[in-house]
């Protein structure tokens, strides 16, 4: 007996149209939306999407920085099957508990850096943001410091879209809308070497945009600051690579004043950089991490926040009860898929593939996009990349209508069968872990035809 599907087969514009009368997407205008109508994803395997109208388009942003397993994956979706059949919810309030939970728990602490031996999840990034800010203040309090309550933050972070992950965020837009942010969240300059230090060399600008933080730090008052919160590579504000002489340096000031530093690894968590950890890259310790996205591949919604033990051993021994918790902290159906994901990508050495391998690979290939009259500054590491869509290449010049070259290559790439996104001007990837070469070449052919397409539009010649 077959059952009737969930969900019927129905035309594209149809499915726009119910889209646009019903929906209401996350960061969208509604307006052009209904004009346009929404591109509709029906499936999709390995590192290809198939939209409604039957195109394949090549996912260069692995859904949204999240399936770093690539789609399709059968143990992921047994996993699923097995505990929603075992045990399909239970919360972990009230002194209870179940194996998903706690395993993922034990794995966790044993894939991230010796000083995290605790986890506290949560259902997403912004949640896991939301906690650490609940907590750094809580840690402070129980230490008898109150005062220290201030998180400082950078320009054009991203930290999720809670009131307190978009007060951490540094994106003007997202404050400008519903008063934000909220008290006591200060921001300073993000190290984007190619708009504000072409001037020095990098070296010399990571050391001063990490230089930053002791202004801000002197200026607010170093007894009234809790922590500082950093992107090891800015995401969504544009695929910012800091020079590596930043972070030691955070790191550094952090510790001369006694700060706690969280490093926000929703992006960079989970091989992305080559390293389990971004932090891990940089070479970093911090003392929380914000962990979601491609802990499960995406495959579930899932966050985590990382503590380490000087601020656990705290809460733990001295806090008392922690007034905080979400219905799905530790849902164990997402913690059943994380583990599965785990596993995946330990047992394929995906994170290893992504340092020795495809990531160079890609990497070779995507610094050849540099020679586009376009690209202005070409940036990467591991499977994560940028590049500089600029008006007039030698002098290094932005278009004066910022964000209009960014949007017409994000659509050429779209509909040539390619997801690049689009940060103003600043074309970004984030491709599955399980990229292979072919698909690599795949990726920077079309992104050059795109480049070209896009030149054309903005009558740049492209020889
Ligand atoms: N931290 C970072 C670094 C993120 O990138 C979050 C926290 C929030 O996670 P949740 O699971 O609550 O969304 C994110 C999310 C984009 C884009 O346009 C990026 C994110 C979300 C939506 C859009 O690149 N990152």
């Amino acid at each position: 007996m077959s059952a009737e599907p969930l969900i019927v087969e129905r035309a594209t514009r149809e499915w726009q149209d119910l889209d646009t009368r019903h929906y209401l997407h996350p960061f969208t205008d509604y307006k052009s939306l209904a004009a346009e109508g929404a591109r509709v994803i029906t499936r999709a395997e390995g590192v290809y999407l198939f939209d409604s109208e039957g195109q394949r388009i090549l996912d260069g942003m692995a859904g949204l920085w999240c399936v770093n397993v690539g789609y399709g994956r059968r143990e992921l979706a047994e996993a699923a099957f097995a505990q929603m059949q075992e045990l399909p919810y239970y919360n972990s309030f009230f002194k209870s508990a179940h194996p998903p939970a706690i395993e993922l728990a034990r794995m966790l602490a044993e894939l991230t850096p010796p000083q995290f031996q605790r986890v506290f999840f949560s259902g997403g990034g912004s949640e896991a943001n939301d906690t650490i800010v609940r907590m750094v203040r809580r840690y402070w309090d129980v230490l008898g410091q109150p005062e220290r309550r201030v998180i400082i933050s950078r320009e054009n972070a991203y930290h999720g879209s809670t009131m307190a992950g978009a007060s951490l965020g540094g994106m003007a837009a997202m404050h400008a809308q519903g008063g934000l942010p909220i008290p006591d969240i200060v921001h300073i300059e993000q190290p984007y070497w190619f708009a504000n230090g072409v001037d020095v060399s990098p070296e010399e600008y990571g050391i001063r945009a990490a230089r930053r933080l002791v202004e801000k730090i002197e200026a607010i008052g170093p007894e009234r600051v809790a922590a500082f919160i950093g992107e090891p590579i800015q995401g969504a504000g544009g695929v910012i690579i800091p020079p590596d002489t930043y972070w030691p340096e955070i790191q550094r000031i952090c510790r001369e004043y006694d700060i706690l530093l969280i490093a926000d690894e929703v992006v960079c968590g989970f091989g992305r950089t080559g390293r389990w950890f971004g932090s891990q890259h940089f070479g970093f310790e911090p003392d929380f991490m914000t962990l979601a996205k491609a802990i499960t591949s995406g495959y579930q919604p899932l966050g985590a926040v990382m503590v380490a033990d000087r601020v656990a051993d705290v809460l733990v021994e001295k806090g008392g009860e922690f007034h905080h918790g979400y219905t799905y902290s530790g849902h164990p159906v997402a913690c059943a898929v994380a583990i599965a994901n785990l596993t995946i990508l330990a047992g394929e050495q995906l994170v290893d593939r992504v340092r020795e391998d495809i990531g160079p690979y890609l990497q070779k290939r995507w610094r050849e996009l540099g020679e586009h009259p376009l690209v202005g500054e070409v940036r990467g590491v591991g499977l994560i990349g940028a590049l500089e869509l600029v008006a007039h290449k030698p002098s290094r010049t932005f278009f004066r209508n910022r964000g209009e070259a960014g949007l017409r290559c994000r659509d050429h790439c779209f509909a040539n069968g390619l997801v690049m996104r689009a940060v103003r001007d600043t074309m970004i990837i984030a491709p599955p872990l399980v990229l292979t070469r072919e698909q690599a070449d795949e990726l920077v052919g079309k992104a050059w035809k795109c480049l070209d397409l896009t030149a054309r539009d903005l009558g740049i010649r492209v020889g």
